[in-house]
């Protein structure tokens, strides 16, 4: 059979000849950045499975941040703090894991900006955006009418909307969803959810969602240019499967990309043509203010059947399987990578809008006018490689094209289709990086390649071994591989902007002065420690290198302690850490001027020391405290102090 041949090609993906990795010195020198330099490009990647985003510099390939996104992370005391717990609250409650695959940064006139990046998760559908100021998760929203938001977080070139595709499609959140798994073809539906987003704050909203045929969103890209506007969808399982999809799905020549006019389905909105639904979704907020995320349920969306609205979505056929649909930075060529095809398609935005205009349709799928293949294509790129993935762009009417299966990046002319150059990676690649690569204006200087596999490529590490990047000069002709360096997680995709665009907005540290958490501590002379019923809240204040208060007693076994830590700091990183003995918790880290709380509910008494995990000062290990805490029902006074070393005037219960 010889569609199972291509299958087992698929997973196993072929080993180049040549695996080898002969750097010239020329090659290493490029990729060298001196100690103290700073690197010429920031790269923010996804983090897969473990739910984060990282940061690194370019071309150097050092790493220079996690954030913290959608898993907690008990290094930044994201998601155990009292503060940051509600970001990670959705209506099935606190969910403290996730997938990200794509990170997207926001554009003004299709140019990064700098300002913010955005990050999807999968699981349990998340979109979240991540303030470039301080590099920190600032607002998560989730996303009604999903599964699997695969497709997604991919933005317009104003930031307008982001938008998120759901890869599984489900029976919609008002409807029974307690149906047999096989009824999908009447019961489960896929949705588009348009995010818009605060032209100033990026505060983020759903301000509607497209009800599509129940088919896996699978990637999009928006127009731009000319195709400001529309947006692009890849689409597989247009077969409808509901088992088995590596067969079932498969089975047609040709799945979609669909193509909605955005513009057109804002004028059915604005006209009240959206229907309301209820549904139940969590949108998380976390302000720099108070140092502390809110989280509010809400409970309704707006939804267009694309259906009863023949001028919103069209089906483009693609071979097979399409996974990756990239838009050029004209905005004319929209490129389908098929999976399991051996040819790459490239659609044209004017032939587009010319056989929309006159009906030149083979069909309908389910309900959604078919466009006929020949009449939306440019042309084929012939014999580019095996297994298409992910296109990026240069600028100068270059595409560069990932292949999974054959393990290579091929770079081939958009106007002629020629495949100009092709280079090896090690090993199976996944997403495509150019800095800008997916805006207007790129920055064709470096192109990094996301491989899942590298096999031999770096010391063993047991039955796991590294993902990793690839960077090569793009600069020359021929693209050059200059560094090869191991990432967190499972990279999908990731972006790349010049330094300046996004160094100069990073914050040093928080304002005391506009510090407005309620349990914030100014001045060491405000700490204090406050018993109300069996809580006892704790306002205390670090810095160099001591807290006030460090010595408190008369806590009891199962009081709920509340530590509200204000970092007195004015100065560029100078975090304090803390964390004390048996905590079922995470340590807490203070940025500069700001307060953050952990709870203890301590089990048993006796001596509980506490102290500062972040080496803040050459007394840093001087930084400690304790708290005695006393059986339940004790009568020991519930004092705190600081720099005092009384007398012991209680008797001393060890000595009688
Ligand atoms: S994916 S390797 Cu973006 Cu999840 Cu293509
Ligand atoms: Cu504060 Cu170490």
């Amino acid at each position: 059979m010889l569609f199972m041949g291509c299958l087992v090609l698929a997973f196993s993906s072929c080993k180049p000849k040549n695996a080898g990795s002969a750097l010239s010195g020329d090659a290493a020198a490029k990729a060298y950045v001196a100690p103290g330099k700073y690197d010429g490009f920031y790269n923010f990647v996804s983090g897969g499975f473990s739910g984060q985003m990282s940061v690194y510099g370019l071309p150097s390939g050092r790493l220079l941040r996690v954030i913290p996104v959608f898993s907690v992370d008990p290094e930044k005391g994201w998601g155990y703090s009292e503060e940051t717990k509600p970001m990670l609250n959705t209506s099935h409650g606190f969910v403290p894991w996730d997938d990200l695959h794509h990170t997207e940064l926001s554009q003004t006139n299709g140019e990064i900006d700098g300002r913010w990046i955005f990050g999807n998760a999968n699981n349990t559908p998340r979109v979240a955006r991540i303030d470039l100021s301080t590099f920190r998760t600032a607002e998560i929203i989730e996303l009604p009418n999903s599964a699997g938001n695969h497709s997604s977080p991919f933005i317009t070139e104003n930031t307008e909307y982001v938008v998120a595709g759901t890869r599984f499609s489900v029976p919609p959140d008002d409807a029974n969803g307690d149906v047999p798994i096989n009824t999908y073809k009447q019961n489960f539906k896929g949705t588009i959810s348009f995010i818009s987003v605060g032209k100033e704050d990026g505060k983020m909203d759903i301000a509607f969602q497209l009800l599509c045929p129940g088919v896996n969103f699978d990637l999009s890209h928006a127009g731009k240019g000319k195709s400001h506007g529309w947006f692009f969808f890849s689409c597989y399982n247009t077969e409808q499967a509901n088992t088995l999809l590596e067969v079932n799905a498969s089975q047609k020549d040709k799945d979609f990309i669909m193509a909605v006019n955005w513009k057109k389905a804002e004028e059915y909105i604005k006209a009240g043509k959206g229907k309301k639904q209820s549904v139940k979704y969590a949108h998380n907020v976390y302000s720099d203010k108070n140092h502390s995320a809110t989280s509010e349920i809400k409970t309704e969306v707006t939804v267009l059947d694309t259906k009863e609205f023949k001028d919103i979505c069209y089906m483009i056929p693609c071979p097979k399987s399409p996974h990756g649909c990239d838009v050029d930075p004209t905005g004319e060529y929209i490129v389908g990578s098929g999976k399991l095809a051996a040819l790459i398609p490239v659609f044209s935005f004017d032939k587009l809008q010319t056989a929309i205009g006159a009906k030149d349709f083979i069909g309908d799928y389910d309900g959604i006018p078919v466009v006929k293949y020949e009449s939306a294509l440019y042309g084929e790129v012939k014999k580019p490689g095996l297994g298409p993935l992910h296109t990026e762009f240069d600028g100068n009417g270059n595409a560069y094209t990932s292949f999974f299966v054959s393990s290579e990046v091929v770079k081939w002319n958009i106007k002629d289709l020629k495949v100009v150059d092709r280079v090896p990676t090690y090993y199976s690649v996944g997403h495509l990086c150019v800095p800008g690569g997916d805006s207007k204006k790129p920055n064709p200087k470096y192109l990094i390649a996301y491989n899942k596999i590298t096999k031999d490529r770096y010391l063993p590490t047991g039955p796991e071994l590294a993902q990793s990047a690839q960077l090569y000069d793009i600069s020359g002709d021929k693209m050059q591989m200059i560094l090869d360096f191991p990432t967190i997680g499972e990279p999908h995709y990731a972006q790349a902007v010049a330094a300046d665009v996004v160094k100069n907005r990073s914050l040093k540290f928080f304002k005391f002065d506009d510090n407005q958490h309620p349990y914030a501590t100014k001045g060491e002379t405000n700490a204090r420690v406050v018993r109300q019923g069996n809580q006892v809240h704790i306002y205390m204040t670090s810095i160099r290198s001591h807290f006030a208060p460090d010595n408190i007693e008369g806590v009891r076994v199962g009081d709920e302690v509340y530590f509200h830590v204000t970092n007195q700091e004015q100065d560029w990183d100078v975090p304090h850490g803390f964390a004390v003995k048996g905590a079922s918790n995470a340590e807490l880290l203070i940025m500069p001027g700001e307060t953050q709380t952990l709870k203890w509910v301590p089990d048993r008494s006796g001596m509980f020391p506490m102290y500062c995990t972040d080496f803040c000062s050459a007394l840093h290990q001087e930084m400690q405290g304790y708290v005695r805490v006393s059986p339940a029902g004790s009568n020991t006074p519930l004092t705190f102090s600081t720099g005092k070393t009384a007398p012991a005037t209680e008797a001393d219960p060890v000595k009688k």
